[in-house]
């Protein structure tokens, strides 16, 4: 389903919010991914450490959350936007992409814990499907 006006107006105000914690969110919600969905692990073990909270899982969840701050800027045309990250996912890291769901879905998990004021179902449904947006767009290149 695609994302309204209404929704990426949302979306903005919402991240516009909570940007600040951008790093906080990425530590946990990759901490949470491979916890919970440990297949996920495969990609990292070139790490020195995959425990939850550890230094490269927080320096990884940064970068992972600077990548979904380009993606609410290019929220218009997340497909054109998201173009060489999805080449880098696909031909370099070759990321399964049922993986960016299982992300995606941590990510509103985390958000929906530490902003649970922020956090309306109006919240809730533009969050859901930009970061289902986002996914399908980093999976534009596998096809
Ligand atoms: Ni992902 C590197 C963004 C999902 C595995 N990833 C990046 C980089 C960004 C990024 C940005 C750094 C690119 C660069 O070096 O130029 N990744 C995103 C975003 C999502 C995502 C926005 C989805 C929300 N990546 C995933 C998933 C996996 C994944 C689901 C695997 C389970 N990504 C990687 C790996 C790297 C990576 C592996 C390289 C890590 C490293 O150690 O260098």
């Amino acid at each position: 389903m695609s994302l309204t006006t209404k929704d990426k107006d949302t979306v903005k105000a919402f991240w516009a919010k909570i940007s600040g914690k951008a790093d906080d969110v990425g530590a946990d919600a990759m901490s949470r991914m491979l916890v919970v969905y440990p297949q996920t692990k495969t990609y990292f073990s070139h790490w020195k450490e995959l425990t939850p909270g550890s230094a490269p899982v927080k320096k990884h969840g940064k970068t992972v959350m600077g990548g979904v701050a380009e993606a609410v800027g290019k929220i218009d045309d997340l497909a054109l936007g998201l173009l060489s990250l999805s080449e880098l996912h696909a031909f370099t890291l070759r990321v399964d992409p049922a993986n960016f769901k299982i992300l995606g879905h941590c990510v509103l998990v985390v958000i929906s814990m530490m902003f649970p004021e922020d956090f309306t179902p109006e919240v809730h449904v533009a969050m859901d499907k930009f970061l289902a947006a986002l996914a399908r767009a980093l999976s534009e290149k596998y096809r």
